[in-house]
């Protein structure tokens, strides 16, 4: 290993230690009831338990590596804007405390913890963690992808008819006439069928261990996908942006897939 992928185990080891712990507090504050609110409308909610465990891994990351900047969505959304442009040289952790809020209210068992780590602007490791099912996804840039530590790799589907894919909307994406629902129009009756699971993170994982095809998502922010898109190429994946570009943080829109599907997957929904 040379220096660079050596410091990246380090920070990936210390990210999967943090998150572990910081799922055990999460279950522990779960057997209180939960207070939520509405961010933006009754779609975009926060709980308290979204912005305790975010201030716990900050604090956990800030002690560790002082020097190292950290983007996450709930301090984010306070206004405090730690933008990825502002502040992408070097070493930063990206943070979804919470990802899958609504799932984690209606106590429906599909929501994750997710850090990304990257350096220069560039995702180079992460890890996503379920800590109701304790399935915890990671991977290190040339390293491979794992799903508790067994290697995992994308599907072989090679048509979009025999493909499985996942979506979701938006808070401010129902109109009949918007963008996702002309996508789910397109898909429903080309695909095997389509999902709205409800974690951008873990839908990437699933799509890297083999489970669904693809993945199709406007309006996510880095923190919904730093860590599932580097697992996602670890294990074989392909993440591109609508217009078939390679995926970078901060776009707006994104299409992950086995790498077979891609260029289908994109065409169809163009
Ligand atoms: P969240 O639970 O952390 O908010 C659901 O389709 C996926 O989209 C989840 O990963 C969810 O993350 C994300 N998402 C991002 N912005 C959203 C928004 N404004 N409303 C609903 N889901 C949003
Ligand atoms: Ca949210
Ligand atoms: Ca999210
Ligand atoms: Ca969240």
């Amino acid at each position: 290993m040379n220096q660079i992928d050596e410091t990246v185990h380090t920070l990936l080891h210390s990210a999967i230690t943090h998150v572990k712990n910081a799922g055990e507090l999460l279950i522990d504050l779960m057997r209180k009831p939960i207070d939520m609110k509405e961010k933006i409308n009754q779609s975009d909610l926060v709980t308290e338990v979204d912005v305790i465990i975010e201030e716990y891994l900050c604090g956990l990351i800030r002690e560790d590596y002082p020097d190292h900047w950290i983007l996450s969505e709930e301090d984010n959304a306070q206004g405090n804007k730690g933008g990825l442009s502002q502040s992408s040289e070097g070493y930063g952790w990206i943070i979804d405390p919470i990802d899958g809020t609504t799932n984690f209210i209606h106590r429906i068992p599909y929501f994750a913890i997710s850090v990304g780590i990257v350096k220069d602007g560039f995702p180079v490791c992460g890890v996503v963690y379920n800590p109701l099912t304790k399935d915890l996804y990671s991977a290190q840039i040339n390293g491979g992808a794992f799903l508790n530590g067994e290697r995992i790799q994308v599907g072989s589907e090679k048509e979009i008819s025999e493909s499985l894919l996942a979506t979701g909307f938006p808070a401010y994406d129902w109109k009949s006439n918007s963008d996702g629902m002309k996508h789910m129009e397109t898909i429903v009756g080309k695909a095997r069928s389509i999902r709205i699971i409800g974690a951008a993170s873990l839908d990437l994982c699933m799509v890297a261990a083999g489970k669904l095809t693809g993945f199709f998502h406007d309006g996510l922010h880095p923190w919904d996908v730093a860590a599932g898109i580097i697992i996602l190429k670890e294990a074989g994946g392909t993440v591109t942006n609508r217009e078939g570009n390679a995926f970078r943080l901060g776009d707006h829109t994104l299409v992950a897939s086995n790498t077979r599907i891609q260029e289908a997957l994109v065409s169809l929904l163009n």
